[in-house]
């Protein structure tokens, strides 16, 4: 056979073609029906904690606008769809019964999914806390995750007889060395023992969680997390960065698919935080708690880290990505350095790596086996415009579509068991520390009038998604 003839980039007939959104970042309607503030509205309204001040307070009003967004994924083809469920709206407090108005937003929208032959991936927790939960100490604290229960609980005896697909938690890693650790996220501490005390509570969680989901849902019905495992990579091979490496991969990945995947967290970890932390608060029983049976994994993929050994302590605004602070969201590894990765970057100044995405699903092929894949997140921000005829061209989004997907599409024909891909994000929405100035959808959106316009790139993400195909780059 001459090997010039590329074999077509298929995907397999089952393949879910998704999109995924949050609630704080798309609902707005934050005081309607119930609803109390989360740690996101606290934090948005504090002065100086996001770009321009900007809030989530009307976002892209998806809470009234549900039906022409759902009207507009079917039209261009996706066969899923990723949202969470704002906690405060289901259960205002953080405690006790749940708020009927709330729930029926959320059943609502799964009836319209439906009707449209799209499935809903529900996310119970995208970040935003009740913030009553925070004022009695928030994921520092052990009884934030049995609370996190029994609201999990809610929300499955709501929906849990139409929707299939149930995440955990988003990225718990941006909550604990985020949230907690550079304070860049909500609620904005710095308190390296808070981030590894959050980090267990929050692993906690997902273990009560999933139990509880189990309990109480259909047996058909699928339980997975989303984590936002990073692909670290050494600047040399040199034993120094090599270690760097190590330590950053465990504070990054193995501190929460270690006990999650395995039961335990790597002796690594423990060794090389023990400076900061004693780890007193994982109870006994706890490891076995959080290593409940999952039935997929999801995968939050935008860039890679590269890292290596510095002589001595590095202090100051950090290359990480992970915004400007002070503060290190990596407790323990002050001497650690960040690296820029060669390459093009998106508006994030995120260095585009398809190869990262690849390397990414095959580690987790090796270190879940059997578990199915999920990419719950992948996706690039533009400074999109719309052009005088109010069309709204992103050839670069394209690109990195198509290479990401080129790049799942290697991963399965090398074995990696990946059932479906979610683009981050349907539409452009709040982009939490960087307000809206950040752009990631496939469907622009106009801030004075919140009239959305399919990108580009939605026109060629749906073709796919309709023909299992990936369409040519300059084809839309
Ligand atoms: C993810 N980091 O956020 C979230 O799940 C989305 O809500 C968000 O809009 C999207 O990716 C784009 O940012 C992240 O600093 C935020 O490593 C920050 C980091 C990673 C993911």
């Amino acid at each position: 056979m001459p090997d010039s003839v590329p074999s077509p980039v298929t995907f397999p007939p089952a393949f879910l073609w998704g999109a995924a959104t949050s609630a704080y970042q798309i609902e707005g309607a934050v005081q309607e029906d119930g609803r109390t503030p989360s740690i996101w509205d606290t934090f948005s309204h504090t002065p100086g904690r996001t770009a321009g001040g900007e809030t989530g307070d009307t976002a892209v009003d998806h809470y009234h606008r549900y039906r022409e967004d759902v009207a507009l994924m079917a039209e261009l083809g996706l066969t899923a769809y990723r949202f969470s469920v704002s906690w405060s709206r289901v259960q205002p407090t953080g405690r006790g019964p749940a708020v009927q108005r709330g729930l029926d937003f959320y059943r609502r929208l799964v009836d319209e999914l439906l009707a449209h032959g799209i499935q809903p991936a529900v996310t119970l927790y995208h970040w935003d806390l009740p913030q009553e939960l925070e004022d009695a100490g928030g994921w520092p604290e052990r009884d934030t995750a049995l609370r996190f229960a029994d609201y999990a609980r809610l929300v499955a005896d709501a929906l849990g007889d139409r929707v299939e697909q149930w995440i955990t938690l988003n990225e718990p890693w941006c909550s604990a060395f985020l949230g907690y650790g550079s304070g860049v996220h909500a609620p904005g501490r710095t308190d390296p023992v808070a981030a590894l005390r959050a980090a267990h509570h929050l692993n906690l969680a997902h273990g009560l969680g999933a139990s509880a989901l189990r309990a109480a849902m259909p047996a058909r019905n699928r339980i997975a997390v989303s984590l936002n495992s990073s692909v670290v990579r050494p600047l040399s091979q040199d034993p120094a960065d090599l270690a760097a490496a190590r330590r950053i991969d465990d504070l990054a990945n193995g501190v929460f698919h270690g006990p999650m995947l395995h039961g335990s967290y790597p002796e690594s970890l423990l060794d090389a935080t023990r400076s900061v932390t004693d780890w007193s608060y994982v109870l006994d029983g706890d490891l076995r708690t959080v290593n409940a049976p999952l039935d997929a994994l999801g995968l939050n993929y935008y860039t890679p880290a590269l890292v290596s050994a510095a002589p001595g302590e590095v202090r100051g605004p950090r290359a990480d990505g992970h915004g400007a602070s002070e503060h290190s969201p990596w407790p323990g590894a002050d001497d650690v350095l960040f690296h820029q990765t060669p390459g093009d970057r998106t508006e994030m100044g995120w260095t585009i790596d398809p190869t990262g995405l690849y390397d990414l699903l095959m580690r987790y092929t090796r270190e879940a086996p059997g578990l199915p894949l999920y990419v719950t997140e992948n996706g690039a921000a533009y400074d999109d415009k719309p052009d005088p005829d109010g069309r709204v061209h992103d050839p670069e989004r394209i690109a990195y579509l198509h290479g990401h997907l080129s790049a799942v599409h290697r991963a399965i024909a090398d074995g990696a068991d990946v059932r479906g891909y979610f683009l981050w994000s349907l539409m452009d929405n709040f982009e939490w520390a960087y307000g809206y100035g950040k752009r990631f959808g496939a469907v622009y959106v106009d801030y004075g009038s919140l009239e959305r316009t399919p990108k580009s790139s939605a026109r060629w993400y749906g073709e796919a998604a309709r023909t299992g195909l990936l369409p040519a780059v300059g084809s839309v």
